[in-house]
C-alpha cells in the first residue's frame, strides 16, 4: 500500500468556516491551558461535523459536549485522533488486507475484508475513551495534547472476533502477546511506527474484535476504515485502525509506544488483570478505563431556575458496569442517587439523570461521583501522574440560579 499525507490542507480547514474563539465553544473548560483555549476551534474534517481542532497534523479533534447527549456518540462527532501524520486515502484503503503471523504463529496468513466477513460477526456497545482525556484539565498541566473532556465516544462496534482470525494463523504453544500494525505512518522515516500489542488472553476473548462497522455503517475514513481493532474496557490505545498487520508473539513487544508511552507508576490503578509481561519494577501500561462520569447538559457557570432544573449525564466504567451516580450539593458531605437511564451493555455509557429542587438564588455547586459495579468511585482528589492519564476526579459545576 503506498503511503501518501491526506490532504487536510486549507481546503478541508476551509469548510468549517471561520473558527470560533474558545469562550463560544460550549463545554470548553476554563482550566485548559491558556494557549490550547486561545488555539481550539471547531472545524470540520472531511466525514466530519463541528469537533474542537487541537492539532491539525496529525489530526487530533475532540467531541464537543452536545454530542454526548445521546448515549450513542454519531459516527460524524467521534473524536479523532493520531500520532502520525500521514493518513493514507479511502482509495488506498480500500485495497486493504491484513497479515497475521509471527514467531508464535503456525504460518503466516492474509485475509481480505471478504475473509474477515465470512467470519461469524460480533457486536458490542464500548466507549473508546483516549488514555490522555482531560489531559488537559491535570493540575499542574503535563505535557502532551492538551484534551478536554471530548477525547471519547460510545458506538456500536461489529467485526469478526479476533480469536477467529488468530485461528487462521494458527496460535503457537508460548504465544504471550498479539502486537498489531496500521496503514498510517510518520513522515520522518526515523520515528517510530505506531504498534502496539495486548496479552494473548486478552485478544482469545470474545468480546475482543476487529470492527468493520460502528454504529451500522462502515467506520468512518479518521476513524481506521475499513477495520481497527476493538478491546472493550481498555483505554483507545489499543484500538489500532487500519489495521494492516497482527503478529503472534512469543516474546514482549519492546518498542517506544510499549516501552516508553502509555505508562501509568505501578500500582497506581489498580486493573481487574494486569498485563504482567510489559509490567517493570517502576511502571505498568495503561490498561483498564477507570470510572469516570460527565454533566452533559450543563457546564460551569449555566443559569438555572433556583425553582428546579435537571441534571443529565453519562458515566462508563473498564466494563463492570455503573452500579451508581450520586451527587452532593453540600461538597461532599451527602449524596443522593441520580436515576440510571439505559442500559447498552456492560462498556457503554450510562445515561443518568437528577432533578434538583429548592435551590437557593445565587450560586449552587453540584459535584457527580459514579461508583462502577465492582465498587470503584472517582476520586475526590486527582490522582496525578505525569504523562495524564486517568483523568477522572469527581466533577464540580457552579451553576447559577435564579
Ligand atoms: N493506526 C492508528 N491507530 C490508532 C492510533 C493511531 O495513531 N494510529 N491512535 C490510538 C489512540 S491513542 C486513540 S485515542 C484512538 C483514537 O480513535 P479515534 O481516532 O477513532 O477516535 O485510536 C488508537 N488507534
Ligand atoms: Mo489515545
Amino acid at each position: 500500500m503506498r503511503r501518501r499525507s491526506m490532504m487536510l490542507g486549507t481546503g478541508a480547514m476551509l469548510m468549517g468556516g471561520p473558527g470560533a474563539p474558545w469562550a463560544a465553544i460550549p463545554g470548553l473548560s476554563a482550566a485548559l491551558p491558556e494557549g490550547t483555549r486561545d488555539e481550539a476551534v471547531l472545524a470540520q474534517l472531511p466525514g466530519k461535523k463541528n469537533l474542537i481542532k487541537l492539532t491539525w497534523r496529525p489530526p487530533n479533534y475532540e467531541t464537543p459536549l452536545e454530542a454526548f447527549r445521546t448515549p450513542i456518540t454519531p459516527n460524524d462527532r467521534f473524536f479523532v485522533r493520531y500520532h502520525l501524520a500521514v493518513i493514507p486515502e479511502m482509495d488506498e484503503l480500500r485495497d486493504w488486507s491484513l497479515t497475521v503471523g509471527g514467531d508464535a504463529a503456525q504460518r503466516s496468513v492474509r485475509l481480505t475484508m471478504n475473509d474477515l466477513r465470512s467470519l461469524p460477526a460480533a457486536e458490542v456497545v464500548a466507549v473508546c475513551q483516549c488514555s490522555g482525556n482531560r489531559r488537559g484539565l491535570f493540575s499542574p498541566h503535563v505535557p502532551g495534547v492538551e484534551w478536554g473532556v471530548g477525547a471519547m465516544g460510545n458506538a456500536r462496534w461489529r467485526g469478526a472476533r479476533l480469536r477467529d482470525v488468530l485461528a487462521r494463523a494458527g496460535i503457537k504453544p508460548g504465544a504471550v502477546e498479539v502486537a498489531m500494525a496500521g496503514a498510517d505512518g510518520a513522515v520522518l522515516p526515523e520515528t517510530p511506527h505506531f504498534a502496539k500489542s495486548i496479552p494473548l488472553d486478552r485478544a482469545l476473548e470474545a468480546d475482543a474484535i476487529i470492527a468493520y462497522q460502528m454504529n451500522g455503517a462502515p467506520l468512518p475514513h479518521l476513524n481506521g476504515f475499513p477495520a481497527r481493532i476493538v478491546i472493550p474496557g481498555w483505554t483507545a490505545t489499543y484500538w489500532m485502525k487500519h489495521v494492516t498487520s497482527l503478529e503472534l508473539r512469543s516474546k514482549p513487544l519492546d518498542n517506544f509506544w510499549m516501552q516508553k508511552a502509555y505508562r501509568v507508576p505501578r500500582g497506581m490503578f489498580p486493573v481487574a488483570r494486569p498485563f504482567a509481561t510489559q509490567d517493570t519494577e517502576q511502571t505498568s501500561p495503561i490498561t483498564e478505563i477507570v470510572v469516570n462520569s460527565l454533566v452533559t447538559n450543563l457546564t460551569d457557570g449555566a443559569r438555572v431556575p433556583a425553582a428546579g432544573f435537571d441534571v443529565q449525564g453519562i458515566a462508563w466504567d473498564n466494563g463492570s458496569g455503573i452500579k451508581s451516580v450520586e451527587l452532593s450539593r453540600d461538597g461532599g458531605e451527602s449524596w443522593k442517587p441520580a436515576t440510571l437511564g439505559q442500559d447498552l451493555g456492560r462498556y457503554a455509557f450510562r445515561p443518568w439523570s437528577m432533578r434538583v429542587q429548592g435551590a437557593a438564588t445565587g450560586a449552587v455547586t453540584v459535584m457527580v461521583r459514579a461508583t462502577s459495579n465492582a465498587g470503584a468511585v472517582q476520586p475526590a482528589k486527582l490522582v496525578f501522574n505525569p504523562s495524564g492519564y486517568h483523568h477522572n476526579v469527581i466533577q464540580t459545576i457552579t451553576l447559577a440560579a435564579a
